[in-house]
Formats: C-alpha cells, structure tokens, sequence
C-alpha cells in the first residue's frame, strides 16, 4: 500500500490538525502587523513542496480556513501591489463601470467562454469573512463576496489533462511585467476559492482588483490575483513568465504558499 492510500488513525489526525492549526493560528483582528514569528515561522515552513504534503496529510482537501464575524471586519481593507493599472485596455474598461469586460476562461476546458460581471453576479455567490495575510507582515480582515471557482469551471467543463488554473492579470507590476499566478486543482475546487466581485458588502474597489480578483484563502496574499482577465487551464506553466507559475514565483517566492 502506498503512502498515499495509508489510512490514519482519525484521532491522531485530529490532533495532528488541531496542533498544526494552533502553531499557525494567530488571532488577529482587523488590519494588524503580524510578530516577527508569525510571518517568518510560516514563510520558512511554507517555502517547502515537503510543507505542501504534510499539510495536504492533515488537513483535508476541503478543510477550511478559518471564517470571522462582522466584527473584525478592519474599517478599510488595506491595498498592496499594484493599486491602479495604467494599462490603457483596463483603464477604458474601469472607466465604464467594466460594462465591457469580459472574463475569458480557456486552455484545456470543453466549452471555452467569456463572461459579463452581470453573467458572474447572477450565478450562486459565496460570502465569507477571512483574513489575508501578506509576506511583507501584514493582516486584514475582509468579507468577500464572489462565484465559487469550481462553479464556474463546471460551466467549461475541465479536460483531465488539466493540473492548473493560470489567473492572468490587467496590470503590469511597477510597469513591467503582467502579474499573473496559478493554483493547483485542488485549492482551485476548494469551496472557499472565489473569484470574488466584491467586498465589504459593496462593489470590489480598484485598489483591491476590480472588477474581479481571486480569494483562495489558505493560501498567502501574493497568490491571490487581483484584475483578472482571463483563467487559462493547463497542463503546465513551464511557458508563461519565466516559467515559475507567478509573478512572485518567476523572483523567488515559493509557488506553494500554503498558511
Ligand atoms: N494583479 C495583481 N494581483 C496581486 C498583486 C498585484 O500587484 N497585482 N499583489 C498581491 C499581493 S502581494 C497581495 S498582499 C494582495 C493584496 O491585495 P489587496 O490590495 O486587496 O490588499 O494582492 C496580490 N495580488
Ligand atoms: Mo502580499
């Protein structure tokens, strides 16, 4: 019996889980600067595909990150990144209320389609409050509202050649190159994925990603685009950017980002 198959016992599993949430978990409230030893302790353990398995071992494909009460929603949900695209295609778009933007989803999918932000606004929503954590010490806790990734990649249809869902972005970090990232399937088809139009119960500001940007919430806040034009399916990144499966990745972030 491989490795993969071996069954554990579920108490062990539990306190496994329950210990690796606990040395992860910092209670945090609002937009806080995290200690030193949060940001550092989980950026070391998270640099690791050896970090990907324990953490896909004890914690299921479905576990959740945590969720938060209106109350801990911080009064402004801080921006990071790029904040403003120059980019004169997205800069049109914005300037009409995104009436023509079009989300395209293709690669290795069945039925490639381009969607309205009416068309993603009419399908089944999720809202959740979680908190983003960035690798420059920071946290922030926002209430998202958005279409579950895998409802819309049920809409495609996605081939089984497919291994990642590339998130191409509007703007180009600082003017160089387009910022894009990717997720394997399996947090793609977690049920806290979004791709998410809005925020704080209003509409997504530009300064967050407008019109849509992507939540995967047990992942850090690099992997989690911001104006997204276009998901691309694919059997590998090896020919986008430099080939590392991020912007941040392409500089030396580790792909797997998991917290
Ligand atoms: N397109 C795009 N997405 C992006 C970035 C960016 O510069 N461009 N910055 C990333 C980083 S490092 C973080 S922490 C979050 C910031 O999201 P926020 O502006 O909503 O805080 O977006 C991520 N996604
Ligand atoms: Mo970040």
């Amino acid at each position: 019996m491989n490795s993969k198959n071996r069954p554990t016992d579920p108490r062990r599993r539990r306190f496994l889980t329950r210990s690796l949430l606990a040395a992860s978990a910092v209670l945090l409230t609002g937009c806080d600067r995290l200690t030193r030893s949060d940001t550092m302790g989980r950026l070391f353990d998270a640099s690791s595909a050896l970090t990907q398995k324990a953490q896909r071992l004890l914690a299921s494909r479905e576990s959740l990150a945590r969720e938060y009460s209106p109350e801990d929603i911080a009064p402004t949900f801080r921006a990071n990144g790029t904040t403003d695209p120059q980019d004169a295609t997205y800069r049109r778009l914005a300037a009409d209320g995104f009436r023509d933007w079009r989300l395209t989803v293709d690669g290795l999918v069945e039925r490639p389609q381009r969607f309205s932000l009416d068309e993603l606004r009419s399908m089944p929503s999720r809202t959740q409050i979680t908190r983003h954590d960035c690798v420059e010490g920071w946290s922030c806790i926002g209430q998202w509202t958005g279409v579950v990734l895998s409802d819309l990649l049920a809409q495609v249809g996605v081939r089984d050649e497919a291994r990642f869902v590339v998130f191409h972005c509007a703007d180009r970090y600082r003017g160089g190159d387009a910022y894009y990232e990717s997720l394997d399937m399996i947090e793609a088809y977690h049920p806290q994925t979004l791709m998410a139009y809005g925020l704080n119960g209003g509409n997504l500001p530009v300064a967050n990603g407008a019109p849509i940007r992507l939540r995967a919430e047990r992942q850090l806040g690099y992997k989690m685009a911001k104006y997204v034009m276009r998901i691309e399916l694919v059997e590998s990144f090896a020919h986008l950017g430099r080939g590392r499966g991020g912007y941040w990745e392409d500089r030396g972030y580790e792909w797997w980002a998991g917290i």
